[in-house]
């Protein structure tokens, strides 16, 4: 990393450096983290996989819409990018009802200010893909937005222009995947704004990290499906009793083995690379 300097943000797993005034260094970490708290140990090549399946997006999505990255860097696990101004929402999109949208759903009948039929169940497969932003809470947990909420923070022609590029984004890679085996049940976008005002996406792009992945064979509406990438991590968590609070547990050899296999497995299916090929040349998902 030689030319890259101040550091200038942190997230869970990653981290942001500035290279100079108009670009950024994101780099991606092998940390964990499950029930959202980040776990002692690490899962080799993780950062490379969710880096290199972001590259592999971004090159097939810049028709849709243009994108932050610039380049992949050889460790194959930085990324250099474009430094926009970031819209501060969440531009989430949902095609199967989980997690905080099978709750507010079970409880209200609606996500994000929006209606859905009666009687879906959890991890069901939705009508259509739904646009469902939030805020970005510094601390604590993202809040849903409704219409209304979403146009009071970026205004309502940016709201259209997020929300069609957000379902256009998700049609394309849900489609990719579930000919691949694996669904994409929801996605989080990020976007930001460049100095023209053009519209850019940005951050990371369909990781497991971003997404839920679920394997297509293994799901089943009326109970929660399996994450493709963490499930090993959440049932021995689980196993142990461990309060899903801070400082997680360190995880035994046969569950970072079979977590990586995992996480090179989506790689190897949804990019049709090997992995090795990758590590060898960070380059390949971009062709
Ligand atoms: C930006 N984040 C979140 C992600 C972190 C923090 N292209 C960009 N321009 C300006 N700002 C950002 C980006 C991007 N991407 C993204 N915060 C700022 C974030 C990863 C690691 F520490």
């Amino acid at each position: 990393m030689p030319e890259a300097t101040l550091h200038v943000g942190s997230g869970k797993v990653r981290e942001l450096f500035a290279v100079d005034g108009d670009r950024l260094l994101l780099v991606a970490s092998d940390r964990i983290s499950v029930f959202d708290v980040v776990l002692p140990t690490e899962i080799p090549d993780k950062g490379r996989v969710l880096t290199g399946l972001a590259g592999f997006w971004f090159a097939r999505t810049h028709q849709i819409v243009p994108n932050h990255l610039l380049s992949l860097r050889e460790d194959g696990r930085s990324t250099e990018c474009r430094r926009l101004e970031m819209l501060p929402i969440e531009c989430v999109v949902r095609g199967y009802l989980a997690g905080s949208g099978w709750k507010s759903y079970r409880e209200s009948g609606e996500v994000c200010g929006q209606r859905l039929p009666e009687g879906l169940k959890e991890s069901e497969q939705l009508p259509e893909p739904i646009f469902t932003p939030t805020t970005k809470a510094h601390e604590g947990h993202d809040e849903p937005l409704d219409r209304a909420g979403a146009a009071a923070l970026i205004g309502e022609e940016r709201l259209d222009e997020v929300e069609r590029a957000s379902l256009a984004l998700y049609r394309f890679a849900s489609d990719h995947a579930v000919s691949r085996g694996i669904i994409l049940a929801d996605t989080k976008f990020e976007f930001g704004v460049d100095g023209d005002g053009t519209l850019v996406l940005a951050d990371e792009l369909f990781t497991p990290d971003s997404s839920r992945f679920w394997p297509v064979d293994s799901f089943q509406p009326g109970r929660p499906a399996p994450s493709f990438d963490k499930q090993y991590v959440r049932d021995y968590a689980e196993s142990l009793g461990w309060d899903k609070t801070y400082p997680g547990p360190e995880l035994p050899d046969k569950v970072v083995t079979g977590t990586r296999r995992r996480y090179l497995e989506a790689f190897e299916r949804l990019t049709g690379i090997p992995f090795a090929a990758y590590a060898a040349d960070p380059q390949v998902v971009l062709a």
